[in-house]
């Protein structure tokens, strides 16, 4: 009687708790630990969790990874993390506090770094646009598959096994929390940024419906049980993944006439759909003056002059400057000056929206982000941009100074989900 009763209060204070607290509090003593696993199991932890900054740096060690609470201003160490190393991954998106990454085969994985959970996303050579390329044994040596980067895109070449996944994927999105053991997957992928999906054990990608040659798909959310999926162009098409056929339907025309800017889909607190354009800035490049020599880099497909010289000297950086409301009624986007109460997560592959009202440690109307430079990929050195951008007057402020993490892979938000999956499912 008297241990229920002390369990009852430890569960009510560890509820209150930010995830890294928690996992310390769970850590200290066997009792502790039985009321954090309790409230683990029963998904009782505090759900206004503030997104961290996933990172890696070289004294971490290859496996471990680093948490930076931006609630706390402290980092943590996620260490033990399962095979393959953290560092040899790409990381390529991040929701529901699981993080998904493309390892050196260029195959992806979904992980959560907080539970150590992991799972095995079928293997790139089931989508559509890619063709294993067989060695004289029968074993894959390269992936056949389609050059990503404009007027490229015409005809197919050979990557090797861990090149494919520096062009290859361009977004991915998770519909609900991969430990309840039932979820989709969706990513935007070469060529043309075409969507391709999976379901909670599927054995291979399927493609979703093209409304054309060039889908162009730049970000998706999904909302009410929906996929929403906006185009460069701001098309925004809808699919339906009850029954076995998807269901497709666009119900935004074209709000712009062609592709400039970045293009981002957000959902508020109060259910509202945004619509950002974000201006690409060109500035020079601002190059680690001591950069982590890069072990995989002997074989860099871009070393054509002329890229090169594009990509050297100018840099793209991110400042969302349009804001609108989707009015889907009326088929028109609204014009929005601020987004009032509503704070935006930015970053590689990501795009999240919380309410300061909820999170008392997060600025209203201002824009949090991690580099999201289109060519992150080929510029593994860059110093990474990371920081805070007050909307109102376009003041932008470093998150972290110095910097405690590498520049590749490139930190990530993750907003941290203690839930462990379900064994039973696998
Ligand atoms: C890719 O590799 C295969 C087998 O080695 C070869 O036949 C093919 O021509 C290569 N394709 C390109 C575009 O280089
Ligand atoms: C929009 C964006 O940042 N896309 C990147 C997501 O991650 C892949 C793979 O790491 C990159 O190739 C994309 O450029």
């Amino acid at each position: 009687m008297a241990s229920e009763l002390r369990d009852d209060i430890l569960m009510k204070i560890f509820a209150a708790l930010d995830i890294p607290d928690l996992i310390r509090a769970g850590s200290v003593c066997s009792a502790w630990h039985a009321a954090y696993t309790c409230l683990c199991t029963l998904g009782r932890w505090k759900q206004q969790q503030t997104p961290c900054i996933l990172y890696t740096a070289k004294s971490l060690g290859e496996s471990a990874a680093g948490l930076y609470s931006l609630a706390e201003k402290k980092t943590y160490t996620l260490a033990a993390l399962p095979d393959p190393p953290i560092r040899t991954r790409h990381f390529i998106g991040s929701a529901y506090g699981w993080i998904i990454t493309a390892d050196e085969r260029s195959e992806l994985h979904l992980l959560n770094p907080i539970t150590g959970d992991q799972v095995a996303l079928p293997s790139v050579i089931t989508i559509g646009s890619v063709m294993p390329v067989y060695d004289e044994n029968g074993i894959i040596k390269e992936y056949s598959s389609w050059c990503p980067i404009p007027g490229r895109h015409g005809r197919p070449r050979n990557y090797s096994l861990r090149k494919l996944r520096d062009t290859f994927f361009e977004k991915v999105f998770l519909s609900s929390d991969p430990s309840t053991g039932d979820y989709i997957v969706a990513l935007i992928h070469s060529p043309y940024f075409q969507l391709s999906f999976v379901r909670s054990g599927d054995a291979c990608w399927t493609s979703l419906p093209q409304h054309d040659d060039f889908p162009h798909f730049a970000d998706c959310i999904f909302k009410d049980g929906l996929m929403y999926a906006v185009t460069h162009l701001g098309e925004i098409h809808v699919f339906g993944f009850r029954g076995p056929a998807v269901k497709q339907k666009v119900v935004l025309d074209r709000t712009r006439d062609y592709w400039f800017e970045r293009m981002y889909i957000v959902q508020t607190s109060c259910g509202d759909l945004l619509q950002i354009w974000s201006d690409i800035t060109h500035i020079n490049d601002v190059s680690d003056p001591e950069p982590e020599p890069d072990p995989l880099e002997e074989d860099d497909d871009f070393s054509e002059p002329e890229m090169l010289d594009e990509f050297e000297y100018s840099r793209h950086y991110c400042t969302p400057f349009k804001l609108f409301k989707v009015d889907l009624a009326a088929n028109k986007l609204v014009d929005v000056n601020s987004l009032g109460d509503n704070v935006l997560f930015l970053g590689q592959n990501q795009t999240l929206c919380l309410n300061a009202k909820e999170h008392p440690q997060l600025k209203a109307n201002h824009v949090y982000f991690t580099d999201n430079d289109e060519y992150v990929m080929i510029r593994k050195n860059l110093i990474r941009d990371v920081g805070v951008l007050n909307l109102c007057d376009k003041s932008k402020e470093k998150i972290v100074s110095p910097q405690i993490w590498s520049n590749w892979p490139s930190p990530m938000w993750i907003t941290p989900n203690p839930r462990k999956m379900n064994s039973a499912r696998g």
